[in-house]
């Protein structure tokens, strides 16, 4: 498995060519482009279950998993089934089908704070269009989101955000008007003081706070004890929307979103990735008083073409029909957890300063001696060790996230076999940085 190309000849090489003629970067997404870690871009030509397999046949163990999407892995045989029956009945009508009723009827079965919901195609779209109808029904114009916290690209959200703009050291975009990005309040992540004095300094002007309740855009930070039930009780007090951005979160850690485990109910979540079953599928949803607003009910503008498309509606049912499993969190949680103890004890032996930090099947090795509780802590990290970790593991067949600021993401198809395979690649790669003074 790995070994990086040497061949200049390769499929991959002529591949990548051809891409960075037509596609900016060579990429469709920035983070992809590999740029952190030093190496050019994957080009993927297949998955099966828990691996990849590049352009030039070279095998790897997957711990993006599409980013949190394929918690089930790659072409996983049921959801493929069923993409497959629903193409031939048609992919898109532009129209409702059943197959949209029954998603969502299956996530208000999993989530009761959301009363009713909106498809979309992807995170963005269901975090733009939360924001603007938190606006819409708060009347006011400002948004509280927290540093390092990602919540896609909408102008709304590119300042101090995680993800492929920590990756690229961008702290705010080009292109966004100041006088948007000024509604825009940041505030580090765990930081109730810092919150409540926000909303001091703007009262009755403050829409929403949004906020991942597990952030993972920073690389994985917990929230603090009391942090979420804090926002709730602030957001309540000052009549703004509490939205969590359940897009990673959402049936991830539990057959619900991160909430459930929280017990905290917000306003409105966001949800996307795992409920698509690998197609693109997002959705923004909450309490019916709020979710009236959107147009045709309301005056809050937002539709899309290719929204609960019944394609990517069946994938995302046949997913969360095997999600729904009885045991199917437990075993993934315990093997996750069975996974970052022994990774810890590995990074323990090692001697590298380096920290996990990890809930569920979600983890982000940090390569810092401190404990890192937020994006200031996360971005104290030693993001050329990062790199070099990542491409020691890359040699080794193993796909970690091509930047400290995101997550590994275990699935139910990673087998005994992948973890240990995993567990020796991080033993001697971890052994192989200890030899050398960076
Ligand atoms: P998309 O627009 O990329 O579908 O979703 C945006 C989004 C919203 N909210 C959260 C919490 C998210 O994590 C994301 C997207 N996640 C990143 C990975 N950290 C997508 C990867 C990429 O940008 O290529």
């Amino acid at each position: 498995m790995g070994s990086a190309s040497t061949t200049k000849t390769s499929r991959t090489q002529e591949i990548l060519r051809r891409a960075g003629e037509s596609l900016v970067g060579g990429v469709n997404s920035p983070v992809r482009a590999f740029k952190s870690v030093g190496l050019e871009p994957l080009i993927v030509d297949y998955g099966k279950g828990a691996r990849l397999w590049d352009a030039d046949g070279r095998e790897y163990i997957d711990f993006i998993g599409s980013w949190g999407t394929l918690i089930l892995g790659h072409a996983h045989p049921a959801i493929t089934a069923a993409i497959q029956e629903q193409a031939a009945r048609g992919t898109s009508f532009g129209a409702t089908t059943e197959l949209e009723v029954e998603l969502a009827e299956r996530i208000k079965r999993a989530i009761p704070s959301i009363e009713k919901l909106r498809f979309v195609s992807s995170g963005t779209e269901a975090t733009m269009s939360a924001i603007r109808l938190a606006r819409a029904f708060t009347k006011r114009d400002f948004v509280l989101k927290f540093e390092g916290c990602y919540h896609g690209h909408a102008d709304s959200f590119l300042s101090e955000a995680g993800s492929g703009l920590a990756t690229l050291g961008i702290a705010s975009s080009p292109g966004v008007p100041q006088a948007l990005a000024a509604l825009t309040l940041n505030a580090p992540y765990n930081n109730l003081t810092a919150v409540k004095k926000i909303f001091a300094a703007h009262p009755n002007k403050i829409a929403a706070v949004i906020v991942e309740p597990v952030a993972a855009n920073m690389g994985v930070v917990l929230p603090a004890p009391g942090f979420l039930s804090g926002l709730r009780e602030i957001t309540e007090r000052a009549g703004s929307l509490l939205i969590f951005d359940e897009v990673i979160t959402g049936f991830r850690l539990c057959y619900g979103g991160a909430q459930t485990l929280q017990d905290i109910t917000p306003d409105l979540t966001t949800l996307g990735k795992i409920i698509g079953g690998g197609l693109p599928v997002a959705a923004y949803g909450g309490r019916a008083e709020i979710m009236n607003h959107v147009a045709p009910l309301g005056a809050v503008y937002q539709a899309g073409t290719l929204s609960g498309n019944p394609l990517a509606m069946r994938a995302g049912i046949e997913a969360l029909k095997i999600l729904e499993a009885p045991d199917f969190y437990s075993d993934l949680n315990a093997r996750a957890e069975k996974l970052t103890r022994e990774l810890r004890a590995i990074i323990s032996a090692s001697g590298v300063a380096a920290h996990l930090n990890s809930t569920g099947s979600l983890a982000t090795l940090f390569f810092t001696s401190q404990a890192v509780g937020n994006y200031a802590d996360a971005k104290k990290s030693d993001t050329q060790r990062y790199a070099a970790f990542f491409c020691e593991m890359f040699e080794r067949g193993i796909l970690l996230a091509p930047s400290q600021f995101e997550a590994l993401f275990l699935s139910a198809a990673h087998s005994d076999v992948d973890l240990d395979l995993t567990l020796s690649a991080v033993k001697e790669s971890l052994e192989g940085l200890a030899a050398v003074r960076t």
